[in-house]
């Protein structure tokens, strides 16, 4: 069954369609209906099954039948029509801010411009400025809007996303008559990357909010500014998405936006089942309009006999059949952790001392802390020699034995060499508690190069970890080509413990997911630089949650009492 969201877009691309072809009136009819479509709390299917199609603004026969006919064969023969006369690639052009259909034109006719990738070549080849009208400065302003556009198609990694949204959440929500907000979409789920950020707002008023949200200091676009749904682009190019809704309504929208779609999708068919209807407004009943519940998430999913389900788990990948048998796991959470065995100090390439390291530590509650700075190979991150390794070894002792509320083990980030061997000789790292493992360098191997090399330093009857085993630093660099089963079976076998690390993100939530029902333990860690790093760990929490961890299946929860039996050679004092 089509959503109204899908005639939506329907009708948007249809009016970019004829501005490309130079029409003035009809492009801005399809985009009245569209917005009023937008706006609508019925499916366009009961609509039209009442014929009451043309009682919605904007929509007159003409598109009455387009919306019929997109209800019955899921397409729009004028949409077909109009694509085939206008190059695929110039409607994304439009998408570009600032650039309009004439533009567009003018870059088609007269330099063959229908692609990003062409007005990019054009661009810099400075062909841009000898158009009749145009020059130097739109030249260079059309180039600053396309990088902006680039920027803006590619997913940002979690932690900047997050940070901007606190700063909107506490801007926005300080705003006069806003009752309730919060963030959804993939950023409620906690997804390690994030298209667009989408914020919900409670308010009874929506106009002066939405005012308000349009002109932030920071908005370098307005893609769309309504009474329900606004959109802007940021600075920075993120795209922002603000919708407010009544009250009363808040938790059906805040389930519904949150997402994600797959999961949404598997909800409404259980709502259907029962001749109920699962809307961003409401769940109620398809016969009489009765509301079921509104005004929270938690009453949706028990109206659907089911627990509240956590955000994180929200993509149909067996959570509903979870909670409908009452089985979700209970997630692993931030209280749950009990120290941190993967920081970083002036030893090597952290900012802070070992004493102010274990002082934010103690602040955050924890028990104990791992220091594991580099070794040696990694001379860009001042890695240790064996002597300097040593006198770290007893600088931490002492403090350790200075400082009661915690207990600081001293380990090492060991780096495996190109040939699988480590940094370090069993002597030396004998000598420390823990040892974490890890490839910094050299990481254009085959996968079954890598993956060698990977297998033979957790063979070592010191390893205890593997550190962030896909090399991924998300948003910057991409993994090296391993074969992550095989790493999960030698862990397995060697008894080594796959990282989660908050920092890089390396390792995706369905691995993570995937090394637990293998039976493996994880550590979730944060490789802090310097003593504010701790609080990265929500990112690293977030994938183990994504990927239905609990307490019990992150080593790092365990009282030192109980982690010192499964790390190799602690040694105890
Ligand atoms: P993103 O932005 O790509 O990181 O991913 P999301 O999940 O934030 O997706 P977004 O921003 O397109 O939409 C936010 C949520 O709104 C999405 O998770 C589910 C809901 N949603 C959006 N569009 C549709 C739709 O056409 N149908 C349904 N059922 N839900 C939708
Ligand atoms: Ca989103
Ligand atoms: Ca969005
Ligand atoms: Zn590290």
């Amino acid at each position: 069954m089509p959503e109204n969201s899908d005639i939506v877009k329907v009708f948007y691309e249809i009016a970019d369609l004829l501005d490309l072809l130079g029409e003035t009136f009809k492009p801005r009819a399809y985009r009245r209906a569209a917005r009023s479509i937008e706006a609508l709390s019925e499916d366009l299917a009961d609509i039209a099954t009442r014929s009451e199609l043309e009682d919605i603004p904007g929509v007159g026969k003409a598109i009455s039948q387009k919306i019929q006919e997109f209800l019955k064969t899921g397409k729009v023969r004028a949409l077909e029509e109009l694509r085939a006369k206008v190059p695929s690639g110039l409607v994304e052009l439009l998408r570009i801010p600032d650039i309009g259909p004439k533009t567009v034109q003018k870059l088609h006719e007269k330099l063959g411009v229908s692609t990003i990738e062409q007005l990019r070549e054009a661009l810099e080849e400075h062909r841009v400025r000898d158009l009749p009208g145009f020059g130097e400065r739109s030249e260079e302003s059309i180039r600053r809007n396309l990088e902006l556009y680039i920027k803006q198609q590619q997913r940002s990694p979690i932690n900047t996303v997050y940070h901007l949204a606190q700063k909107l959440l506490n801007v926005l929500g300080g705003l006069s008559g806003v009752e309730k907000i919060e963030v959804a979409g993939s950023l409620r789920r906690w997804r390690e990357t994030v298209g667009d950020l989408d914020i919900l707002i409670a308010s009874e008023k929506s106009e002066p909010i939405m005012s308000a949200f349009t002109q932030l200091p920071d908005v370098k676009q307005i893609l769309a500014h309504g009474p329900t749904k606004s959109s802007i682009i940021i600075r920075d190019g993120m795209q922002v998405d603000l919708r407010v809704v009544k009250p009363e309504n808040f938790g059906a929208a805040l389930q519904y936006f949150t997402g994600s779609k797959a999961h949404n999708i598997a909800l409404r068919r259980i709502a259907q089942k029962r001749k109920w209807k699962l809307s961003e407004y409401s769940l109620s009943d398809k016969r009489d309009g009765r509301i079921i519940a509104q005004r929270t998430e938690e009453e949706i999913y028990e109206a659907l006999g089911m627990p509240w389900v956590p955000p994180e788990l929200r993509e149909d990948t067996g959570e509903i059949e979870a909670a409908l048998e009452n089985q979700l796991p209970k997630l692993v959470e931030l209280s749950d952790i009990r120290g941190d065995l993967h920081v970083h100090t002036k030893w090597s390439d952290g900012r802070d001392t070992v004493e102010s390291m274990a002082q934010a530590a103690i602040e955050r509650g924890y028990e104990y802390i791992a220091i594991s700075d580099h070794s040696k190979r990694i001379k860009i991150a001042k890695g240790l020699a064996e002597t300097k390794l040593r006198e770290q070894i007893e600088a931490i002792q002492k403090i350790d034995e200075e400082l009661s509320d915690i207990r600081i083990l001293s380990g090492v980030e060991v780096e495996i060499l190109s040939d699988g061997s480590l940094d370090f000789s069993d002597d030396v790292l004998a000598e420390t508690d823990v040892v974490t493992a890890s490839i910094h360098y050299d990481t254009r191997g085959s996968e079954e190069e890598m993956t060698e090399r990977l297998v033979s330093a957790m063979k070592n009857k010191y390893v205890d970890i593997l550190a962030h085993p896909t090399g991924r630093l998300v948003g910057e660099r991409p993994p090296y080509s391993v074969n992550l089963d095989k790493l999960m079976e030698t862990a397995k076998h060697y008894h080594v413990f796959l990282e989660i690390n908050s920092h890089r993100l390396d390792l995706p939530d369905v691995e993570a997911r995937r090394a637990k029902d293998r039976g493996l333990k994880l550590v979730v860690n944060s490789d802090a630089h310097w003593a504010n790093g701790f609080e990265i760990i929500k990112f690293g929490l977030a994938v183990a949650r994504r990927a239905w961890l609990e307490a019990t299946d992150v080593i790092n929860t365990l009282p030192f009492s109980k982690l010192h039996r499964i790390l190799k050679h602690v040694h105890i004092n």
